[in-house]
């Protein structure tokens, strides 16, 4: 049996989906028209041969310029309802979707702008496509402490609309100590907490994670193999990461797809899912990253059986929803 068989890709959920990391080069071009907003790239074709990277904040410099074509409800409404349609096909059940406020405020968008325009499409997404959906607000990590303050406090009167915060952008040299205050203020509204730790930066800064500010999972965390100690206690506490195979090759956090740490994370017995992080720019949606490591890696049926139900354990799910996917 394959992950494609022919009862289609396995239920699984996604867990690690920057919402503005799905914008393809073909949405991109039609907003970019209806807003009258100019690209620097005069094709899709020629945008598309932009997708090498060398690093992360390679992929950061083109990620929040593309994002210039996003200014009204209706397109944060489209770009969310595209994702959902392709997750749809890829098998995901249910989806806790990242966005970056101050990467949209900062063009002058308010928060409520995006949070209403995902929303829509987000409420919709159990009837149209049968999957329940998070909304999961990131602090910008290479911004200040200050600044992820004043986000958390304008977007206030939509923290209904909101599951969890999380923490992004350039990590090496912005430890996650820096967000304590916000992340406490969040965690005090009833919200659940997430950061993204030891993609590019070291395993100190999942640590830092954990004892700082929280956190319920750590997105990506690959770097964390490098720490006998804390791949102990994140196996002893079940803590969940959230992995992403095909971001971990283009932004050349590792070598070869064949080198990932995946196996042996499943070997600590890790709780590790199979995420796309931002599947427009990184080559895939969630079963192509399933796809890619039963190619790669060689798993078998039974092991990605084990990523999918790591999905929907390590979800913010309620127990006895989570409870019926296992
Ligand atoms: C991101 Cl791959 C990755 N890492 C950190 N921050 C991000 N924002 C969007 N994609
Ligand atoms: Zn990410």
């Amino acid at each position: 049996p394959s992950a494609a068989s022919d009862t289609g890709p396995w239920p699984k959920a996604e867990l690690h989906l920057h919402i503005e990391g799905t914008l393809e080069p073909e949405l991109a071009f039609a907003l970019a028209e209806r807003n009258g907003v100019t690209l620097p790239y005069a094709t899709e074709d020629e945008l598309r041969r932009a997708y090498s990277f060398a690093d992360l904040q390679s992929f950061l410099n083109l990620y929040y310029a593309l994002m210039a074509v996003l200014r009204t409800e209706d397109d944060f409404a489209d770009l969310a309802d595209a994702y959902l349609a392709r997750a749809k096909e890829q098998g995901v059940r249910h989806a806790e979707i990242f966005f970056d406020p101050q990467a949209h405020t900062a063009r002058g968008v308010p928060v409520g702008t995006v949070v209403d325009g995902l929303a829509r499409a987000l409420d919709r997404a159990q009837e149209t496509y049968g999957i329940s959906t998070r909304l999961i607000m990131c602090f910008l990590r290479d911004e200040s402490a200050e600044s992820a303050l004043a986000t958390f406090e304008a977007a206030r009167p939509h923290l209904h609309r909101i599951a969890a915060v999380g923490l992004d952008s350039a990590e090496v040299g912005h430890p996650p100590a820096k967000f304590k205050e916000v992340f406490a203020l969040a965690r005090e509204a009833g919200l659940k907490c997430v950061a993204h730790a030891g993609e590019e930066g070291p395993a100190a800064y999942v640590w830092e994670a954990l004892d700082v500010l929280g956190v319920d999972r750590i997105d990506h965390g690959v770097r964390c193999m490098e720490d006998e100690r804390l791949v102990a206690r994140l196996a002893a506490e079940q803590v969940p990461l959230t992995v992403c195979p095909l971001s971990n090759v283009r932004l050349r956090v590792i070598d070869d797809l064949a080198d990932h740490p995946l196996p042996a994370m499943l070997d600590a017995g890790l709780l590790v899912t199979v995420n796309s992080d931002d599947p427009a720019y990184f080559g895939g949606y969630a079963d192509d990253n399933f796809t890619a490591v039963r190619d790669a890696l060689g798993f078998d049926a039974e092991t990605l059986r084990t990523l999918a139900r790591n999905s929907f354990r390590a979800s913010f799910l309620d127990e006895a929803t989570r409870e019926r996917y296992l």
